[in-house]
């Protein structure tokens, strides 16, 4: 921080708002933060910022941001009350639950704010180990939970996720992702355009699958188009391709990957010449790709939403890195490499206990757990559905799941009829108002910052720490303290969630127990010393930064408590403010493989189980009209739509429709429509335009304010519809349990 002599000062902070983890440059005029622009030093992002990153001061300082618990009152009202009355409250509410119905009736849902905080990635997870329960949801499965079970079964680890080597690439696939709108995701890439860009200035290309002509398919040298759902045929006839014509080629990670023949096999059924028509992309085009993919110096695929929340999500994401090992492109510089996070550890050898899935399964539909969790699609089932194991009572932590989950009318039901709720929560919003208790986190200017999930899936290995921007609120409470107080509620052990003792004892207990882990590991650099030892030299202002000291010196990059002398540690990031370049992506197999047999697995038994119904699909009758979403760069998911500044111009949520089909449905620009699925009925204003192909229309997710109770004044001025209504809780991608949220059949009909 600097000073300036009219009390203004500048700080440096990482954003919070998505995955590209810029570097903000604020000024800060006493409490306030008046400007917010992209830090130039910054190693990553050298001076990039997006809207979002440009009003965060707008952000902190909403009015309508809670500061203070609420408590429902006899008036089923919100009215603010004294932290200890409000965990008070908590205890007597989980307590209660807990001791007539058991441990399972509790369930726990995670939101994606989790992994833009220190506290989510660091008090997550003890939290859901103190509920107990077998009822643990999150926003992943409405995300990115195929990925991780493709990498899961290729790699050995769910969390092994290669990115696309962006800024050494010569052919970029970019298949369902808009980096344009989204800035990037499971690929952590501050200024994506940029790199995009410059892609091409250094004479490589960039092509773009998408059934939307979007503004990145706009800017790239290719543009296809594809029916939704169809990727995986499309990937299938290019894994066919690459064995029909002899281009299949390993390159350096021959004799690292196992049951190359089977998949061959498999791919036989998925000529381009069979794939064509369902897909929506020409036999012709999919070999020619198959072709300059094999042929590119170094190429990658890469696949986002459009690949993850769709029927075959799993399949997708399999085969997405299915093609980049077929073209030795896994693993090697411009091709999907696997980041080295700072706080993480490299293995002594390769292999490991491999992945599975399935320890337990759904009370009311029988789905399979995924990492640990249960599909949220089944939660308001698992409310709703009387008998032994109900869901009785909900914690939500940084999620708004009654807008971001399909059939959403049916989970805003149930939510209403749990015995208690209570939400870690700075807003009072369509989720947040069925709590009895909310639990407002102090603001993201006044904790520190360090992005434990994106450092995993940078595209140039990075580390940086931001320090508090603003001084505490005296009256306000840090994340991490909400959350180890609520831990200690759940395990049974605290009055109220205990005294600041108590508290302070619970985030002692955490540290304690990761120093005693690496103690404990022989191959650990600091195997066999003492804890006691190890706690004193423990830097850091806050629990969750000596957590993540600890973290950094026993990682990758560590000192190993003095192992490695000029090794990091928390103080190293301090003393790098616009962030510490740890060097390009580096090739990590086989160190980075967890499978049992220390090899890839590219044809794991689950996933080719589930070919046949693809190849079912293949004799479907084609769809109708079907449903996608899409995301717009002044948005953020359901929660950045009371942003005055991100508001500006016209409604962004209208339902777009291509020309044709506008024609024979009788729908005009402007006017309104009726949209129908299975599960809900809506009404939006029409957008014509043929930006979006035949036989597709698209509705942006995260709208749908004002509902009663709620309080966000300048989004409830501009509601916008929940595009969620329409989305179906019954169709999921079977082996990662992850909600179908694209090609959704629907009808649609001018409103009367
Ligand atoms: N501005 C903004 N940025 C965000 C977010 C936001 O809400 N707003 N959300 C953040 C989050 S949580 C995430 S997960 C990321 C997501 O990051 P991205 O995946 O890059 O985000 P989207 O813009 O939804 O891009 C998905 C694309 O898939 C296309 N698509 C839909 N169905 C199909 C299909 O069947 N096949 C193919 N090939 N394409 C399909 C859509 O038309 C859309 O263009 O963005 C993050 N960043
Ligand atoms: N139809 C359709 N639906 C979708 C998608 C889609 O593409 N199409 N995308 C899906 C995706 S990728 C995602 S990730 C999900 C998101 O689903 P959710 O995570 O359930 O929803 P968000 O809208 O991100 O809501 C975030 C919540 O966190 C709160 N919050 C913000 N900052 C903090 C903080 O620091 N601490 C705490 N405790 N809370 C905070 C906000 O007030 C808000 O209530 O939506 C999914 N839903
Ligand atoms: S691109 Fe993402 S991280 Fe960068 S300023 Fe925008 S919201 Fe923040
Ligand atoms: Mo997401």
């Amino acid at each position: 921080m600097t000073g300036a002599p009219n009390g203004t000062r500048t700080a440096y902070r990482t954003c919070p708002l998505c995955e590209a983890v810029c570097g903000l440059e604020l000024t800060v005029t006493g409490e306030r933060i008046t400007a917010a622009r992209g830090d130039r030093q910054h190693v990553l992002s050298a001076g990039f910022v997006c809207p979002k990153g440009a009003t965060f001061g707008q952000l902190v300082h909403d009015p309508d941001r809670l500061r203070r618990p609420l408590l429902r009152g006899a008036d089923g009202e919100h009215h603010e009350v004294s932290w200890d009355e409000a965990f008070a409250a908590v205890e007597a509410g989980l307590t209660g639950v807990l001791t007539r119905h058991g441990r399972d009736a509790v369930a726990v849902y995670l939101g994606n704010p989790n992994v833009h905080t220190m506290a989510g990635p660091l008090y997550g997870g003890p939290l859901v180990r103190a509920v107990g329960s077998r009822n643990v949801y999150s926003a992943s499965t409405v995300d990115q939970m195929p990925k991780h079970v493709a990498c899961g079964y290729l790699y050995g680890n769910p969390d092994a996720i290669p990115v696309p080597d962006v800024d050494r690439t010569d052919l970029l696939l970019l298949i369902g992702a808009n980096p344009l709108e989204s800035n990037g995701s499971l690929c952590t890439a501050p200024d994506f355009p940029g790199r995009l860009a410059a892609l091409q200035a250094r004479g490589g290309r960039f092509v773009v699958v998408d059934p939307r002509r979007t503004r990145t398919a706009a800017l790239a040298d290719e543009h296809i188009f594809i029916r939704p759902g169809g990727d995986a045929l499309l990937l299938f006839g290019l894994v066919h391709t690459l064995f029909d014509e002899g281009l299949a080629d390993l390159g350096r990670l021959d004799g690292h990957v196992r049951s190359v023949e089977r998949l061959a096999v498999l791919a036989k059924d998925f000529a381009p010449e069979v794939v064509a028509d369902r897909c929506g992309v020409p036999a012709a085009d999919i070999r020619r790709l198959a072709r300059e993919l094999a042929a590119a110096p170094a190429a990658a695929v890469y696949g986002r939403i459009g690949t993850c929340a769709v029927e075959f999500g799993t399949l997708t994401s399999w085969l997405v890195d299915a093609v980049n090992v077929l073209t030795g492109n896994l693993d090697r510089p411009g091709g999907a490499m696997f980041p080295l996070a700072p706080h993480a550890r490299t293995a002594t050898r390769p292999g490991g206990r491999g992945f599975t899935v399935g320890r337990w399964t759904s009370r009311v539909r029988g789905l399979p757990e995924v990492k640990g969790e249960l599909p949220v699609a089944t939660l308001a089932d698992e409310i709703a559905t009387p008998g032994d194991g109900q869901v009785r009572a909900l914690v939500t932590v940084a999620g708004n799941p009654v807008l971001s989950t399909p059939n959403s009318a049916q989970l805003d039901r149930a939510l209403a009829g749990l015995e208690f709720m209570v939400s870690v929560d700075p807003y009072l919003n369509e989720t947040t108002r069925h709590a009895d208790v909310i639990l407002p986190p102090t603001d993201p200017a006044r904790v520190g910052h360090y992005d434990f999930a994106f450092l995993t899936l940078v595209v140039h290995n990075m580390a940086a720490y931001s320090p508090p921007v603003l001084p505490k609120d005296p009256g306000g409470m840090d994340e991490s303290d909400i959350l180890a107080r609520l831990t200690l509620i759940a395990a049974g052990r605290g009055a109220g969630g205990g005294t600041a003792a108590d508290v302070a004892a619970g985030h002692e207990h955490l540290l304690a127990q990761l120093l005693q882990r690496a103690a404990d590991d022989p191959d650990s650099p600091v195997a066999g010393r003492s804890v006691t030892d190890l706690r004193a030299l423990v830097d850091g202002d806050g629990p969750a930064e000596r957590l993540l000291d600890a973290r950094l010196r026993l990682g990758a990059y560590g000192d190993g408590f003095g192992a490695t002398p000029d090794g990091l540690t928390l103080r190293t990031l301090l003393d790098h403010p616009h962030g510490l370049d740890l060097g390009p992506l580096r090739p990590r197999i086989p160190e980075v493989l967890r499978t049992p047999s220390g090899q890839v697995e590219l044809c794991p038994e689950p996933v080719a189980a589930d070919v046949a119904r693809l190849r079912a699909a293949l004799e479907r009758p084609a769809d109708g009209l079907v449903l996608v979403g899409r995301r717009h760069l002044r948005s953020n998911n359901s929660w950045m739509h009371n942003v005055p500044g991100l508001m500006k111009g016209r409604d962004r949520c209208t339902l777009q429709v291509h020309p044709s089909d506008a024609a024979a449905l009788r729908l005009t620009d402007g006017a309104a429509a009726t949209v129908a699925s299975r599960v809900g009925t809506l009404t939006v204003a029409v957008e014509v335009t043929d930006t979006v192909m035949p036989g597709v229309v698209s509705l942006p997710h995260g709208w749908g304010h004002g509902a009663p109770g709620t309080r966000a004044k300048v989004a409830a001025a501009s509601p916008g519809v929940n595009s969620n209504l329409l989305t179906d809780d019954r169709v999921i991608d079977p082996l990662s349990g992850n909600s179908v949220l694209n090609g959704i059949p629907v009808t649609v009909a001018p409103a009367t």
